[in-house]
């Protein structure tokens, strides 16, 4: 932002999420010192179920008469009655100017106060209305911010077949993604992910295996108790190939295992966290030994929380292990924190870190968070949560920040779907100045 903005009106009300469950909505109108007119942002925010211990608090009613408990009036109330008084008919020359003082005005470390929702919708809302102001796009005003080139399409990281917390199969990793890296454009990216989801719901049907759906809109079938998840890895491999591209070449594959799912959580700190996994206990060195056997026999290019959020050993052991050839990624382990982070980069303890708005609760810490990780020689990818909505702000922060890839589901339900269409839109809009991320962004792929 270049100018100075006045907040002139903040309206905050209960919607739904793809769950069907609340989640909160906020809308900002700004206006110039200089001018009467309006511009209008809206934000809504999205949820998880697989999260990290140390996430900012997503504030919950709790009211069982209404919604399961999961109502967030109080969230929606908090925005109206609170942080409104608070900015309303005042200017702000920056995002971070405002989103310091929402931190300010909670006054917690977890923003427990007003919860965390409350004040991502207003940051969100907030940036979308200053950069319609400056007549800008969302992510080129997130370039400004980040000062990035914000020309750079993300690989999709495409979960085609859900398990874990997200479906009820025998799977315990979450999700199964297919990555088309091997392309030139990101609109030819995402047709050969989509075309491999179909082939994938052929091969599926043919085995007379369930095609419903999961969370993200990934398959969840039941590949029973024999080597689930190698089934499920090889189905992805031949999908791939019956939709006529090459693994490894083109088309790689991605897992999050979400282990702190499957993980023991031992009361002495000093017992070793075990690992419930395809029918046995397992130490972190083992969990290691069977992600390295797979990265051996199959073109896997990233692994999500691989172990436990509290695992800090287990970490690093795994990265000194695996880190030079795949890419590991701290989802719950970091929670877009730049402290968690920090101390992440001092044990080496991985080289990749999931970018979640909602885990942190404000756009400037989010982005303080990515700079940390590219200054530090770690990719970062933008995601969404589990229960998303029709927002697509996630497409907008991965070109703003050229971060170079997006984990935003599978290629049905429009909640995952609104985010790849809004980068076909962004792709067409930048025309010759759009760059494809490609293989570039991956440890091992560069060439
Ligand atoms: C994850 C996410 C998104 P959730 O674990 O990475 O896929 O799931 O939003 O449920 O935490
Ligand atoms: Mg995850």
């Amino acid at each position: 932002m270049s100018q100075m903005v006045k907040v002139k009106q903040v309206v905050a009300r209960e919607v739904l999420d793809s769950r069907g469950f609340p989640t909160v909505e906020v809308e900002i109108s700004v206006q110039h010192s200089d001018s009467q007119e309006l511009f209008l942002g809206r934000a809504i925010v999205p949820s998880g179920a697989s999260t990290g211990e140390f996430e900012a608090l997503e504030l919950r009613d709790g009211d069982n008469s209404r919604f399961l408990g999961k109502g967030v009036l109080k969230a929606v109330q908090h925005v109206q009655e609170k942080i409104a008084p608070a900015i309303v008919d005042r200017e702000f020359a920056r995002q971070s100017l405002l989103d310091d003082l929402l931190i300010e005005l909670d006054g917690t470390s977890n923003k427990g106060n007003l919860g965390a929702n409350a004040i991502l919708g207003v940051s969100l809302a907030f940036a979308r209305a200053a950069s319609q102001a400056e007549g800008l796009s969302t992510f080129e005003s997130i370039s400004q911010l980040f000062e990035s080139t914000g020309v750079t399409l993300p690989v999709p990281l495409m979960n085609i077949i859900n398990g874990g917390a997200h479906a009820d199969n025998s799977l315990a990793i979450q999700e199964f993604m297919i990555v088309p890296a091997g392309f030139d454009r990101f609109k030819d990216a995402l047709q050969a992910g989509v075309e491999v989801f179909h082939q994938l719901r052929v091969l599926l049907k043919n085995e007379g295996a369930v095609t419903a759906v999961g969370d993200e809109g990934g398959f969840a079938p039941d590949f029973g108790n024999e080597d689930p998840h190698e089934r499920a890895i090889e189905m992805i491999q031949k999908a791939i190939t019956s939709a006529g591209y090459k693994p490894g070449k083109q088309i790689f594959i991605a897992l999050d295992a979400a282990s702190s799912e499957f993980a023991s959580h031992p009361e002495n700190p000093d017992d070793p966290i075990l690992y419930r996994f395809e029918g046995k206990e397992r130490t972190a060195e083992e969990m290691i030994d069977v992600y390295e056997n797979w990265i051996r026999n199959y073109p896997i290019i990233s692994i999500e929380d691989g172990l436990s959020e509290h695992d800090w050993k287990g970490w690093t052991l795994m990265n000194d292990r695996l880190g030079k050839k795949c890419q590991l990624v701290g989802d719950d382990l970091f929670v877009t924190n730049i402290e968690f982070l920090k101390k992440g980069i001092e044990l080496r303890a991985a080289n990749s870190i999931l970018i979640k708005l909602n885990q942190i609760g404000t756009l400037t810490e989010t982005l303080e968070t990515m700079r940390m990780a590219a200054q530090n020689g770690f990719s970062a990818i933008t995601s969404h949560r589990s229960g998303e909505t029709e927002d697509v702000f996630i497409a907008e922060l991965a070109v703003g920040t050229d971060c170079g890839q997006i984990k935003t589901g599978s290629a049905c339900r429009t909640d995952r779907i609104a985010k790849y269409n809004q980068l076909l839109r962004i792709e067409e809009l930048l025309g010759s100045r759009a760059r494809f991320a490609g293989k570039s962004t991956f440890r091992g792929l560069e060439s």
